[in-house]
């Protein structure tokens, strides 16, 4: 017998809460990807009694760089929380992280559901703004180790993000140049490792939600997903993304 997808989510909030990774047995438990989303859901549903409330969704492995860092072959999506939100320029205490890492990315701002025949629609019309973006991810498994099934009952690792500032989503998307900045440490890399485009992020991000019951809802901020592979935040220092023709964001990374 399969645990419940509660009892399940119950044991993901409680290693958020001690900070005590999982060990990846939890994999026998998980029957399959959609039991996986459904434990994901619990997860939220758990955050919501506990008053905090959903501001949007995430791609996951959108581009190969993240595949090959984590050993996965297909795309996941995630819930962001309001709580998870950092100001842009503002700071992050590590002491409520695991082993938190940084990821530089593309967010959109939705304005309107975007209707079912998603290959005949022109994608840029249901968007109302786009940013600069930097999320950070936070496994709650021992060593960031998992296979698709827990990273996706683990809610896609989202444990933060950082949003710049939200411009009109004219600027063509698809080879900007993306460096991220964190503390001694550099990644480059281009909005076109996002799937050839982060657009396509969007579309995918329409597919596979509806596959699973997830809205969309206008409002919504979307992540596209990391252009390079993810970099492990170190204590005490600054971490900027810069996207040409797209502007800056930042965080800083306080030990106490
Ligand atoms: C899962 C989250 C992946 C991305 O941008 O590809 C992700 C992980 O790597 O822990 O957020
Ligand atoms: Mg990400």
């Amino acid at each position: 017998m399969k645990d419940s997808a509660l009892e399940i989510a119950k044991m993901l909030a409680d290693a958020r809460r001690t900070q005590n990774p999982l060990s990846q047995d939890l994999v026998s438990k998980i029957a399959d990807e959609a039991h996986a989303y459904q434990i994901q859901a619990s997860g939220v549903e758990l955050m919501r009694q506990s008053g905090d409330r959903t501001v949007g969704l995430k791609m996951g492995f959108t581009s190969r760089a993240k595949m090959q860092q984590m050993g996965v072959q297909d795309m996941i999506f995630g819930q962001l929380a309001e709580s998870m939100a950092v100001q842009d320029g503002g700071e992050v205490f590590l002491q409520n992280y695991i082993h938190p890492r940084v990821e530089p990315e593309i967010a959109f701002l939705m304005k309107d559901e975007i209707p079912d025949d998603v290959a005949n629609v022109n994608i840029t019309a249901y968007v109302e703004a786009v940013a600069p973006a930097l999320e950070i991810i936070d496994s709650r498994f021992k060593n960031f180790k998992f296979d698709l099934p827990l990273v996706i009952a683990d809610n896609t690792s989202a444990a933060g993000f950082v949003i710049g500032t939200w411009r009109k989503p004219t600027l063509d998307l698809s080879n900007l140049g993306m460096i991220l900045k964190s503390g001694t440490s550099q990644s480059v890399g281009s909005s076109a490792a996002i799937l050839g485009n982060p657009w396509r992020s969007l579309i995918a991000l329409v597919r596979l939600s509806r596959k699973y019951g997830q809205k969309i809802t206008p409002g919504a901020i979307v992540l596209a997903g990391s252009a390079t592979p993810a970099i492990e935040i170190a204590p005490d220092v600054h971490h900027e993304l810069q996207v040409s023709g797209l502007g800056r964001v930042s965080f800083f990374s306080s030990i106490s």
